[in-house]
């Protein structure tokens, strides 16, 4: 390399520090890092990859909700995911990524989704219960995000936190009428709040310093609180949520701490965590073969999709082909 090559590189570097230290957004035709890139794409891939599967386990429901009602909002719920898959997709591929590589990578098992989508929705409460916890630490862990260095990702999830509050509040008005129902409907609302808080708190990623990645992240202004900041945020929103929910979270040593100002909270079980992420959760395998299946059936629809768009694009300084044949018809 020669000098002046040197020079030119650490000058793009240093304006990338520079605007990352002033909380200036970084945009696609930036110079950037290479592992910046690569870290970016790593996390948006895996968060694109949880919406779309995470439509799973809630879809289970949809011909099996108790009213038109009940079903509207879970459609549109689930739609919802499928919407967040998409602009988190395109903001993967601001990064140089293509939209092939990253579904190739997801069903080949290269890269991740969420731990908490492969637990299975076993009653109707299930859907409460992953509205309120799931989407809950979603949330919490998601408003950071809005503030993320990287544009294209930071503008995506302005949108998305807006629709998974709602998410979260109907998760929550359906456990609030289970607890108020029948004696059999406040023990259902239970048992799936019983299932779903502990795979709920892993969602935030390992323990601090156990968290490979959070550093560096965190000094690139992509993740603006670690792990276990996170976790506790969202502990200590649950707790009187679940006091006016009338349910109880099945955690004996959670308690007030006066000097922290945090409630305390029982040890989690890091090798269900582990176990889960080396796919031997108890639904990945389900989860995973769904979806290739669905991208396999989903192969006539991109052709005609491409075919179509090709047909209608528009060439350079020139008509359509329909309009040509109009033209010499
Ligand atoms: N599950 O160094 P760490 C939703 C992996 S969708 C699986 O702390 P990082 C919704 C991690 O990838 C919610 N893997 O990582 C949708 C890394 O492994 P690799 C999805 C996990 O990235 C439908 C290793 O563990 N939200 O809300 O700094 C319906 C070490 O971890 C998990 C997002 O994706 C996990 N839970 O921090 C309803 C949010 N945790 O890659 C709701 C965006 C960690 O080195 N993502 N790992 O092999 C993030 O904020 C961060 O990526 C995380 C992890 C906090 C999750």
């Amino acid at each position: 390399m020669t000098t002046g090559t040197v020079d030119a590189a650490e000058r793009y570097e240093a304006a990338f520090d520079e605007a990352v230290a002033a909380d200036e957004r970084i945009e696609p035709r930036d110079w950037m890092p290479d592992a910046y890139r690569s870290t970016l794409i790593r996390q948006m891939a895996q968060h694109a990859h949880s919406e779309i599967i995470g439509m799973q386990p809630e879809a289970n429901w949809i011909t099996r909700a108790p009213s038109l009602r009940r079903k509207a909002i879970l459609m549109a719920k689930v739609q919802d995911e499928a919407g967040h898959g998409l602009y988190l997709y395109s903001a993967t591929e601001t990064l140089g990524a293509s939209r092939d590589e990253l579904l190739d990578k997801l069903h080949s098992g290269r890269q991740r989704y969420s731990s908490i989508f492969n637990y299975p929705t076993l009653t109707w409460a299930d859907v409460g219960a992953i509205g309120w916890l799931v989407d809950g630490a979603a949330i919490t862990n998601q408003v950071p995000l809005c503030r993320c260095s990287y544009g294209p990702y930071a503008r995506a999830m302005v949108r998305i936190c807006k629709e998974e509050s709602f998410h979260q509040r109907q998760g929550y008005e359906l456990l609030l009428a289970l607890s108020r129902g029948t004696p059999a409907q406040h023990a259902m609302a239970q048992d799936a709040v019983d299932r779903w808080w502990w795979p709920s708190l892993m969602m935030f990623g390992p323990p601090d310093e156990e968290s490979a990645h959070s550093a560096r992240s965190m000094l690139w202004k992509i993740k603006r609180h670690s792990n276990d900041e996170l976790r506790q945020r969202f502990v200590d929103i649950c707790v009187p949520q679940a006091e006016a929910l009338g349910l109880t979270l099945p955690d004996p040593e959670l308690r007030w701490n006066e000097q922290r100002g945090h409630h305390d909270f029982g040890p989690i079980d890091w090798s269900e965590f582990q176990r889960v992420l080396k796919g031997e959760g108890p639904c990945n395998e389900q989860r995973l073969g769904q979806r290739r299946r669905a991208h396999e059936e989903g192969a006539w629809v991109r052709e005609a999709a491409a075919a179509h768009a090709a047909r209608h694009r528009t060439p350079r300084g020139g008509s359509r082909p329909e309009q040509r044949e109009e033209r010499t018809a």
